[in-house]
């Protein structure tokens, strides 16, 4: 298959929530040598925006989300063996402790940031989804990380990337970590408010970020 024909195949897995597609054509990807940062960006992402819009507009549900969600991780599964493997810069930027804050399921962006990060030469501590604001401090002083990443996708729970600020405020530790916020409701704006010391919108932006707060303040 071309390169665009695969990307738009991409797309459509990720739509029809095919899990199998979705992995079988990541596969062909590694196979013949893609660079697979474009196929995330160019294939996968834009397949689960349109999911997002279809939803947005009613036109699908819950159970639709759901495989479409699936199909991705099926993706990722694949691709993220590989993207380590090559580790696309082999430098090490530091450690990262990165997580959905509490209250919040979505993982999706939050493991394309995970795997861009790593991908991209840094130490990364994942802690997964819905993760207590304590773990991500205790996880943050166990392991000596430098930055902590905070995804939101709900705007009720976004409030928990300003409480984390809040608790390393409190403990004295607030100079001590980059915060990184990100996730649909986040916004540059947000990002000043709550006194974080970075937005990014996307992984590749969310990389970029994070070199630049691990090469100096
Ligand atoms: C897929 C999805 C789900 C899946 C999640 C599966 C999973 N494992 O993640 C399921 C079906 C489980 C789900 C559940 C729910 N969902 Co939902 N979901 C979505 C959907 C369609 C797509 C989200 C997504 O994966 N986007 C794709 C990824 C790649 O994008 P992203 O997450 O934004 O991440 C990128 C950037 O933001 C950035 N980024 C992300 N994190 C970080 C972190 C840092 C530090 C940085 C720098 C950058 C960064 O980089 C990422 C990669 O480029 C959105 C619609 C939307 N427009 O976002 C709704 C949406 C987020 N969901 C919504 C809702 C309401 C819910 C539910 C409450 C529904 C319900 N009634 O049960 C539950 C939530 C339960 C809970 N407690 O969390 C609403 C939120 C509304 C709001 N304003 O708060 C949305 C916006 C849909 C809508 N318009 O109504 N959902």
């Amino acid at each position: 298959m071309i390169k665009e024909e695969l990307l738009r195949s991409m797309n459509e897995a990720i739509v029809n929530g095919d899990r199998t597609a979705a992995s079988a054509l990541a596969g062909e990807a590694v196979r013949s040598g893609m660079d697979l940062i474009e196929v995330i960006e160019k294939g996968y992402v834009p397949g689960i925006q349109k999911v997002g819009e279809l939803w947005e507009q009613g036109d699908y549900f819950l159970p639709e989300l759901i495989s479409s969600a699936e199909a991705m991780k099926a993706a990722m599964a694949v691709l993220e063996p590989e993207l380590n493997r090559q580790k696309i810069e082999a430098r090490t930027g530091g450690k990262v402790v990165i997580g959905t804050v509490e209250g919040d399921i979505h993982d999706i962006g939050k493991n394309l940031v995970a795997s861009m990060l790593q991908a991209g030469g840094f130490e990364v501590f994942d802690l997964g989804a819905d993760v207590k604001l304590e773990r991500f401090v205790e996880k943050a002083e166990a392991v000596g990380a430098r930055i902590i990443c905070l995804s939101a996708l709900l705007t009720t729970t976004m409030t928990n990337q300003k409480r984390l600020i809040g608790l390393l405020r409190d403990r004295g530790l607030r100079d001590k970590y980059k915060v990184l916020v990100g996730g649909a409701p986040a916004s540059r704006k947000w990002a000043d408010e709550i006194g974080a010391d970075g937005y990014a919108e996307n992984a590749v932006a969310a990389v970029k970020l994070a070199r630049t707060m691990a090469g100096g303040d």
